[in-house]
């Protein structure tokens, strides 16, 4: 199985809308192996939007994901990052699809609820970046037969 990053962003958190989105993870069937609250730092928001960081309103989005605590899960499940960008929804909240987390939670294209790695790949640095290895547990449970009744 395929594990992801997520991360429930201030917007999130201060919105009160961690049990909505955790309600939608758990209710998906997708697998929770790793759950912790943390304050973000610069530092470590460098490296996790390197690719942003020359973009204009990097600073603003920093300090919008410093507002608050925020919680980092790691999911797991078959091709669970695919899977959960789609529940996420477009980046910009106001076009992402109805049903969607960003579609159903938000108006903003940067206090856009939650991140979600985008690939195996990257999932696999983020979850390194966010977890040390001894919290994220070897945990499936015991009966997936109506889960992936297919596979
Ligand atoms: P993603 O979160 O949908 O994968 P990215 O392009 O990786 O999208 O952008 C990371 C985050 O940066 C977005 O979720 C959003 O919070 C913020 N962001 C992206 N583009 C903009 C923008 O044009 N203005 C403000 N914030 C942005």
């Amino acid at each position: 199985m395929e594990q992801t990053l997520v991360i429930l962003k201030p917007s999130c958190v201060e919105r009160g809308l961690i049990g909505e989105v955790i309600n939608r993870i758990q209710r998906k069937g997708i697998i929770i192996t790793g759950m912790k609250m943390m304050q973000l730092d610069e530092k470590i928001l460098r490296e996790h939007y390197a690719h942003l960081v020359d973009r204009p309103f990097f600073p603003e989005l920093c300090a919008s994901m410093m507002a608050s605590p925020v919680v980092c899960l790691v999911l797991k499940g078959i091709n669970v990052v695919e899977v959960f960008r789609a529940m996420t929804g477009a980046t910009n909240g106001r076009k992402a699809a109805p049903g969607t987390l960003r579609g159903d939670f938000c108006m903003s294209g940067q206090a856009n609820i939650v991140h979600a790695s985008d690939s195996p790949e990257n999932a696999k640095v983020e979850i390194a970046r966010f977890f040390k290895p001894e919290e994220v547990l070897d945990y499936t449970p015991r009966d997936l037969s109506f889960l992936y009744a297919d596979d």
